[in-house]
């Protein structure tokens, strides 16, 4: 086993735990013990030495004076905040006492792990949690807040999650960012686009708010949230139209090309201009842009799929690029996420087997307020890791509310405070990724990357992997899966026969290099994962699971008479809410702010800087105005989850819905309607 713990001084290779697709390569600076600097890693072949500001001041973070050291047992009322100094001996003793009582009266299955991926190594996120919930037989849950209903909806066109090596796109002609707030959250790609745009390439950008990704388009096109997916298939009703489709390549690759043809024509540009606030003029010039400039390359955000109708739109777009022929050009394509070609061995990591096939049940992450408030049987204990459920799900109230069930005893480990851990009856520190052995995957760039500890682990702070050994060991598990060695872990999940991207991976090389990148390969010619091993247009899988076979626009769920759509989005300087506790992050980022349009805030008597009071049926939030033309009519957004500075005046998920989007169980944050009114 590598490890830089004890070296006091020095430079030392890391990588960014953090849930963005960059995976940056990291250079951890040390002087007596400490990490004074964080860089980029020059070597890293994609993020070259940049990152972002979040984490540069990452120090900020891992040595904030709040951060927890020792565990912890609650002494005041839940969401209070009090809480009393124990040993790792009383808490472990404390939960496992408790989950063997549980067990016995209630059955394991009362018994709900919670978690995300506050740290993306594969052995924090789903490695030792997993095996030892599977062991105790514990209420599933299904992890379905990010991305599930654009990955669903990608998969039933494309059969996996494989998009274009973005390394390529420096060759790309014309670069759609659709949805997705690249500066922010993807800026190598931004990075790469501009090497293009200094090729001559086109930045166009499609979103429903005007930021930093917006202003640095050539083109901006602004539309209206939820409606994309008849954008796209007014820009296909063009291509077909006007005969800019690559007739070859649809023979060839494809399946529903003549149904798809005759399916878009109601789609034309007056009726998708009425619906998505594009003008007609603009859809013509989009399709024939999108027609006539190879290599075009679409890269698929977040936003649009967190909508009711978010599978079938991503569904939808990731067509487009085999109506042009794309896939088979250097640059052309199309990412939406490419885990796929880093695929490891999800059998050996999480080890499903020690369920025994026992069916437990499964709860949708997004669900969280109504399993704790309406669950029969009831969940009686929530085990919180690397999420912080009480700011990032939707219907936040009734998250926060089941969160108060005297009856539920909730354990939540983490490196601070949250919200969440307001809550809990017992306190675990978690260390930072830098203190760990972890394997990283990326879902966007193609490299695996490997963490070695590189400081002290912080206070008696533990890892996720230490902490479940500790509790396997304290409810007798003594199956050889958790007395597995993280290395071994690494070693064991690498080895993916399965996976031919993988072929030739171990743990010697990963270590010994920081870096691999998969063996990929283009797309085409070669045989998809889909049922007839092509691009689907058409998709009988999609009609027998209950949706319409061809892409179709279906319009957002009428969420009430409130007069504007919410868009309560990430911003620029946190991650979800991780960084908005601490005081060098959010002195950066600010203040939340709610943007207006200003036909909007002046037939509403608002003006800029004024605070406002946003509300629905689900909640309120107090915000400050931002009015200009960022945002179109009807539609305001606000950026970043904030921790609870204010009360809850800041939660702004206390607004979002938790209806389940049309496929994946996936969340729609960006779906709920609000009314704004200024505080007098
Ligand atoms: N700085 C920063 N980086 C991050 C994160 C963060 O919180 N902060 N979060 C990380 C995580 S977990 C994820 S999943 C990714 C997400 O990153 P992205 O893929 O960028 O997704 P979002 O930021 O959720 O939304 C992207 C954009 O979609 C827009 N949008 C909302 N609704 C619609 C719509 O109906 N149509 C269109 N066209 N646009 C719409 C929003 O205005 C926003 O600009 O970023 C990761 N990186
Ligand atoms: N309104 C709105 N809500 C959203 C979104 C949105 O766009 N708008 N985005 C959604 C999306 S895409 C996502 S992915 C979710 C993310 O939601 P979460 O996964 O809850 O993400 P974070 O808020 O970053 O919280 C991660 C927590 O994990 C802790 N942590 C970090 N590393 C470790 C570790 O190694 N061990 C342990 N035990 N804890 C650790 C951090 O300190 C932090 O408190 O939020 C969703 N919520
Ligand atoms: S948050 Fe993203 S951009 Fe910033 S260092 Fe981490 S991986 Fe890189
Ligand atoms: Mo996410």
């Amino acid at each position: 086993m590598t490890t830089f713990v004890n070296e006091r001084n020095g430079v030392f290779p890391s990588v960014c735990s953090l849930d963005c697709p960059d995976q940056c390569g990291l250079l951890l600076h040390k002087e007596d013990g400490k990490i004074v600097k964080i860089d980029g890693d020059p070597n890293h072949p994609v993020t070259k030495g940049n990152i972002c500001n979040k984490v540069r001041n990452m120090t900020a973070r891992i040595y904030d004076e709040k951060r927890l050291q020792f565990p912890m047992k609650r002494i005041g009322a839940k969401g209070e905040g009090k809480f009393e100094r124990i040993s790792w001996k009383e808490a472990i003793e404390t939960i496992t006492t408790r989950w063997k009582e549980l067990i016995q009266t209630d059955g394991p299955e009362s018994i709900l792990p919670y978690s995300f991926y506050g740290n993306m190594g594969r052995l924090s996120a789903e490695g030792m949690d997993r095996r030892f919930f599977h062991r105790l037989g514990a209420s599933q849950l299904d992890r379905t807040i990010c991305q599930s209903a654009g990955t669903v909806g990608y998969n039933y066109t494309m059969g996996g999650s494989l998009g274009i090596d973005p390394e390529d796109t420096i060759h790309s002609k014309l670069i759609i960012f659709w949805g997705v707030n690249a500066v922010s959250t993807n800026m190598h790609q931004v990075a790469l686009a501009q090497k293009a745009r200094k090729n001559g390439a086109k930045i166009v950008v499609i979103d429903v708010h005007k930021n930093q990704t917006g202003r640095l388009a050539d083109w901006f096109i602004p539309i209206l949230p939820g409606t994309d997916t008849a954008l796209a298939l007014g820009m296909m009703h063009i291509l077909f139209a006007e005969n800019m489709v690559d007739s070859a390549f649809l023979e060839q690759y494809t399946v529903g090309r003549e149904e798809l043809r005759e399916h878009v024509i109601q789609y034309d540009p007056v009726t998708v201009s009425g619906i998505t606030g594009v003008p007609v003029e603009d859809i013509y010039k989009l399709a024939r842009m999108y027609g006539q400039t190879p290599p075009s390359y679409i890269r698929i955000g977040n936003g649009p799929q967190h909508h009711d109708n978010g599978g079938m739109c991503i569904r939808t777009i990731s067509c487009l690029p085999a109506l042009t022929g794309q896939w088979l050009v250097k640059g052309g394509g199309a990412i939406k996420g490419n885990s796929g070609y880093l695929a490891i061995n999800t059998a050996n990591l999480q080890r499903p087997d020690l369920l025994q096939n026992k069916q437990t049940r499964v709860i949708n992450m997004n669900l969280l307020g109504n399993a704790l408030l309406e669950l029969d049987p009831p969940v009686k204990s929530l085990y919180v890791y690397s999420s912080n459920p009480a700011v990032v799900v939707p219907e936040g109230n009734k998250v926060r509310k089941g969160l108060e069930r005297e009856d539920l005893f909730i354990v939540v480990h983490d490196l601070f405070l949250t919200e969440t851990a307001k809550y809990a009856d017992i306190i675990l520190p978690a260390t930072s990724s830098y203190e760990n052995t972890d394997l990283y995957t990326s879902y966007w760039h193609h490299y695996m990357q490997i963490q070695q500890p590189v400081i002290e682990r912080f206070g008696e702070s533990k890892s996720n992997t230490d902490v479940f050994r500790l509790l396997a060991r304290a409810m007798g598990y003594d199956e050889p899966a958790f007395a597995e060695t993280d290395e071994e872990m690494i070693a064991s999940a690498i080895d993916n026969p399965k996976n031919p991207y993988l072929a030739g991976f171990n743990y010697e090389d990963l270590a010994d290099q920081q870096y691999l990148k998969s063996n990929i390969k283009p797309l085409f010619p070669g045989k998809l994962s889909t049922p007839s091993g092509k691009i689907e247009l058409y998709s009988e899988k999609m009609k027998e699971d209950g949706h319409p076979a061809l892409p179709t626009y279906i319009p957002l769920v009428h969420d009430g008479d409130f007069p504007f759509l919410f868009i309560p989005a990430p911003n620029h300087n946190f991650l979800n809410s991780t960084f908005s506790n601490n005081q060098k992050h959010t002195s950066l980022e600010k203040e939340p702010r709610l943007h207006m349009n200003l036909e909007d805030a002046s037939s509403a008597g608002i003006a800029d800087g004024d605070h406002v009071r946003v509300w629905n049926h689900r909640g309120e939030c107090e915000l400050k105005v931002s009015v200009g033309e960022s945002v179109l009519p009807g539609v305001v957004v606000s950026q970043g989850l904030w921790a609870d500075t204010q009360g809850t005046k800041q939660l702004v998920n206390s607004l979002s819905p938790d209806r389940i989007a049309d496929m994946g169980g996936g969340a729609t944050f960006f779906s709920g309607r609000v009314g704004v009114e200024k505080i007098r």
